[in-house]
């Protein structure tokens, strides 16, 4: 099947990451039409966040068409934990969860936390990969707050709404602010003009 040009695929197994996106790409009207694919990527255990990105997107890069992006992001708790979970986030969540990282910590007024993400994006017309970065800090909730968002969200309290969880903002809020909604608003710049 030959890919419409103004097609752009995010390749994703997380649907919460996707609406997240999908909400941007609709408010932004920038001319590409996104879908997601959930194709099976590798992800390795590299240093950065950026290198995990590239070979993630190198994984499926031969099993699609036309220009696409895959994101990956963490969560570091800088104190007391040196950056605890960072790239082992997946693992981290799927064993010892937002409970566990709670109990690891003791002055949570005095913990400092980021989310961070990368898109790598291969873009098609220009047969290259380009990188789009965000960051936001904050600290651990002493518990878990909120139904919104996924993941670790119900113990990040961001500094900019120190008084809120990213589990209780919703999706726009959260989008304004986030690690995600920082890189997305770089791609999506660059879509605009390309
Ligand atoms: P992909 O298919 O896109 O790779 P994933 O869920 O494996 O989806 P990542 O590797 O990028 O996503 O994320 C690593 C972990 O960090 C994972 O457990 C996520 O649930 C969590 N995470 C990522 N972004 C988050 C966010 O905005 N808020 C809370 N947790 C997040």
């Amino acid at each position: 099947m030959t890919q419409n040009e103004n097609t752009l695929s995010f390749i994703t197994g997380n649907k919460f990451k996707f609406r997240e996106v999908f909400e941007m790409f609709r408010k932004m009207k920038v001319k590409y039409d996104l879908i997601q694919k959930d194709i099976k990527t590798t992800e390795i255990q590299a240093e950065t966040l950026k290198n995990v990105a590239l070979f993630k997107l190198n994984s499926v890069r031969h099993k699609i068409e036309g220009s696409f992006f895959i994101e990956d992001a963490g969560f570091f708790v800088d104190i007391p934990l040196k950056g605890f979970p960072g790239i082992y986030s997946s693992y981290v969540l799927k064993t010892i969860g937002n409970k566990g990282i709670i109990d690891l910590i003791n002055d949570f007024d005095g913990s400092v936390a980021h989310f961070s993400a990368v898109i790598a994006l291969y873009f098609n017309p220009i047969d290259k990969i380009l990188f789009f970065e965000g960051m936001i800090e904050g600290k651990v909730s002493e518990t878990i707050r909120g139904k919104g968002g996924f993941g670790f969200d119900p113990i990040f309290i961001p500094n900019i709404i120190p008084n809120k969880t990213f589990a209780e903002l919703s999706i726009d809020q959260k989008n304004k602010i986030s690690h995600r909604g920082q890189a997305l608003g770089k791609l999506l710049e660059f879509l605009k003009n390309n």
